[in-house]
């Protein structure tokens, strides 16, 4: 059985713990150094779900230890991915595997750039988890997750076990066009929230948001066509006014970050469709504008 260690316990890293435990598979908790469940030798998640708490114990280990990883789940910020796995490269076993599970596109790139002998993998996750305290996360919503590697058509012998997950985890023999289709949801979305700060359901609600999501769906589209993803887009307009009527009362993430003070996940999500659309000399004003006034209004903001 493989054990796994999981590096940014937030809400969606906690969830999968705890998935991961449920169904028996080993599991350990990378804490930073001055974390105080260090001291205490294990940590404690309290998972609530149709309002009843789940309490789970987990093994921690400081990322300076150096027992060697063999198995990594990642689910920090997108722009901390790199960093994140920099303060734990002492520990990879050569040809460890690790599975990237954020919103947004680049860093698996510039992860498996840094670190080549890795087997890296991408997850996309639909599942509706937030921190409500400290080690407390709600699980809000069920959704389904799906895992890949980019050329790979088959799962490998170790994704058997998270089909075993009490939730919907399947492989992908195509995640580069989920991991598209997430991004594009996301670029419709996030930013126009964030800005507004707003739940998602405004975004039906008011027309001229309406308009505003309508206009960027066009733009998105024709990036993801130009960069060869025009599978990832089709109807992208009904699919991203489905997301927000589906998640209509909910914050979205980027707005939490906003709301919270921290970075948001901008460049991996706008930027990054930004520069695809500069290398294939096609042209996105609003969402250019967007990405702009997004990074004017948080200007100031520390991350956290
Ligand atoms: O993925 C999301 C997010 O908030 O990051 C959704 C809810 C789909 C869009 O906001």
């Amino acid at each position: 059985m493989q054990h796994w260690h999981i590096l940014g316990a937030g809400a969606i890293g906690g969830l999968f713990a705890t998935l991961l435990q449920d169904a028996g598979i080993p599991c350990t908790l990378l804490l930073r150094d001055d974390d105080p469940d260090l001291a205490a030798g294990s940590a404690c998640i309290t998972l609530r779900r149709d309002d009843q708490l789940h309490k789970h114990r987990f093994a921690v280990s400081a990322n300076s230890e150096d027992s060697p990883l063999s198995y990594l789940l990642v689910c920090t910020k997108a722009y901390d991915m790199v960093p994140a796995i920099a303060g734990i490269e002492h520990r990879l076993a050569p040809g460890a595997t690790i599975l990237l599970l954020a919103n947004g596109l680049g860093y698996q790139e510039q992860v498996q750039a840094r670190w080549p002998r890795l087997d890296c993998f991408a997850g996309s996750t639909t599942e509706g988890a937030f921190r409500e305290a400290r080690r407390s996360i709600c699980h809000a919503g069920h959704g389904s997750t799906l895992v890949g590697q980019p050329g790979r058509p088959s799962a490998p012998d170790w994704f058997a076990s998270w089909q075993g997950l009490q939730t919907s985890c399947e492989w992908s023999a195509d995640i580069d066009t989920v991991l598209w289709r997430k991004l594009a949801i996301n670029c419709a979305i996030n930013p126009v929230t964030a800005l507004h700060r707003c739940p998602n359901g405004a975004l039906a609600e008011q027309p001229q948001l309406a308009a505003l999501v309508r206009e960027l769906c066009t733009e998105i589209s024709a990036i993801a066509i130009a960069s060869g993803q025009a599978g990832a887009v089709e109807d992208l307009h009904p699919q991203v006014m489905a997301v927000i009527r589906a998640t209509a009362s909910n914050r979205s993430s980027m707005l939490q970050d906003v709301l919270a003070g921290r970075e948001t996940e901008i460049d991996y999500l706008t930027g990054y469709l930004l520069a695809q659309g500069q290398q294939f000399g096609v042209e996105a004003p609003r969402n250019a504008l967007l990405l702009q006034a997004l990074k004017a209004q948080n200007a100031g903001h520390a991350p956290a």
